[in-house]
C-alpha cells in the first residue's frame, strides 16, 4: 500500500501537464484503477483484515485524489503565469490615433454654392468633361479664329489617324452644359453648371484643372438688374454678412453687354475681409447672354433674353476660409485641412446660419 502510495503521489507531483494528470488519475482511482481494483478484494478478505484495509484504501484514496487537485490547481496557476508574462500589456502607451475623414474645402463650397442658388430657384445641370469644340467654343460666339480660343490654353485630345469626329476638347469652362441644358428643355430656363475645367496653366495663382460654378437664367424680361440682386444675394449668403457688388464694362463672346464683378472688402494686415471697408475685389464675370448664344442653343432671342455669370469655386474657396496657397488644394497631407477647421458637410442658405 505505501509502495503504491509513494508511486502515485511523486508520479503527480511531477506530472507535467493536465492530460498526464488525467491518465494519472484513471491508473489510480479510475473505475478500473489500480486502487478501485483492491477496493474490490475487499469483500474477499476476513473482516478483520477488512477493518484495516477498508479505511486505509478510502485514506489513500482521498490523498490521492487530494493530490490530483492540488496539481491540477498547481499547473492551472503555472499557465496562467506563463499567459499573463506572455501577454504582457502596457496599459501606459499613448492610444493609436485613429484616422479621421474630412470634407475637402472645394467639395463644401461647391455644395454651399449648389444649395444658395437652389434657394433661389436655380437647378443643378451637368455635362461631360470632354467636349467637342462646338459646344465649348462655336455655340459660345467663340469662332475658329478667334484669339479666345489660343487664350484659354486648351487640352486637345489625340487624335487617331482616319478619326474624322469633331476636335474634343478638355472642356475650358461649364458654359457648355449651359448649352446642352437650354437645347434639351429651351427657355425659360434657371440653371447652375458647377464643375472641373481644365486650362494649360500653372502657377502660383493657376492649376490645370479648376472648379467653376456658373449660373444662366433665361426668361422673357430678365435683365442686369436681376443679375445684380441675385449675385448679391448669393455672396450675402455665402459670407454670412451683407456684400456689396460693383460692376465694370468688360468684354466677353458670350455676353454683351459683360460686366466684371468685384465685391465690398477691406485689407487689413495682409488679410482680406468681405463684406466691410472701401476696397473692391474681383471674383466675377458675367452679362447678358448674346443673342448668338441663344441662337446656337436653339432658343429664340426675339422671344428670350437673360444672364449668365460664371466663377472659381477654388478662389471663392480661399476667400471664406483664409487659405492662402491654391497649391494647398492639391496636397496629400491633410492636416491643412483640420487646420482650417473642416470636419462635416455643413451647408448655408440664404435663410441664414451655417
Ligand atoms: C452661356 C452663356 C454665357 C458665363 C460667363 C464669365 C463671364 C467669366 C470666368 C470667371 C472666373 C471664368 O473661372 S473663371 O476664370 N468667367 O468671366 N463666365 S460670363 O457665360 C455664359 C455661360 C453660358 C450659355
Amino acid at each position: 500500500m505505501q509502495e503504491l502510495r509513494d508511486k502515485y503521489i511523486q508520479a503527480i507531483g511531477s506530472a507535467a501537464d493536465e492530460a498526464a494528470l488525467e491518465e494519472l488519475r484513471v491508473q489510480a482511482v479510475g473505475k478500473k484503477g489500480e486502487i478501485s481494483l483492491k477496493m474490490r478484494e475487499l469483500g474477499r478478505m476476513t473482516p478483520e483484515e477488512r477493518q484495516t484495509a477498508g479505511p486505509a484504501l478510502n485514506a489513500l484514496k482521498d490523498e490521492i485524489n487530494s493530490a490530483l487537485a492540488a496539481k491540477k490547481t498547481a499547473l492551472a496557476d503555472a499557465a496562467l503565469d506563463e499567459r499573463l508574462q506572455a501577454e504582457w500589456l502596457d496599459v501606459t502607451l499613448p492610444g493609436r490615433d485613429r484616422r479621421v475623414g474630412s470634407i475637402h474645402p472645394v467639395s463644401q463650397v461647391w455644395e454651399e454654392c449648389t444649395a444658395i442658388f437652389a434657394d433661389m430657384g436655380f437647378a443643378v445641370a451637368e455635362g461631360p468633361q470632354v467636349e467637342d469644340d462646338w459646344y465649348n467654343f462655336d455655340a459660345l460666339n467663340i469662332p475658329g479664329h478667334h484669339p479666345a480660343r489660343a487664350e484659354m490654353d486648351t487640352f486637345y485630345m489625340h487624335r487617331a489617324a482616319g478619326d474624322d469626329r469633331p476636335p474634343h476638347v478638355l472642356r475650358t469652362h461649364t458654359s457648355p452644359v449651359q448649352i446642352r441644358a437650354m437645347q434639351a428643355q429651351g427657355a425659360p430656363i434657371r440653371v447652375i453648371a458647377p464643375g472641373r475645367v481644365y486650362r494649360a496653366d500653372y502657377d502660383q495663382t493657376h492649376t490645370p484643372m479648376f472648379h467653376q460654378v456658373e449660373g444662366l437664367a433665361i426668361d422673357r424680361d430678365i435683365s442686369m438688374a436681376n443679375l445684380k440682386w441675385v449675385l448679391e444675394e448669393f455672396f450675402s449668403a455665402y459670407f454670412g454678412t451683407k456684400v456689396k457688388t460693383r460692376f465694370r464694362a468688360s468684354h466677353f463672346p458670350f455676353t454683351e453687354p459683360s460686366a466684371e464683378v468685384d465685391i465690398q472688402c477691406s485689407w487689413e494686415g495682409g488679410t482680406v475681409k468681405v463684406g466691410e471697408g472701401d476696397d473692391w475685389l474681383e471674383v466675377l464675370g458675367s452679362g447678358i447672354v448674346h443673342p448668338k448664344v441663344l441662337e446656337a442653343a436653339g432658343v429664340d432671342p426675339s422671344q428670350w433674353q437673360g444672364f449668365a455669370f460664371g466663377m472659381g469655386i477654388d478662389r471663392i474657396a480661399m476667400l471664406k476660409y483664409g487659405i492662402p496657397d491654391l497649391r494647398a488644394f492639391f496636397d496629400s497631407d491633410l492636416r491643412w485641412l483640420r487646420h482650417y477647421g473642416f470636419s462635416a458637410l455643413q451647408v448655408p442658405t440664404l435663410r441664414g446660419g451655417i
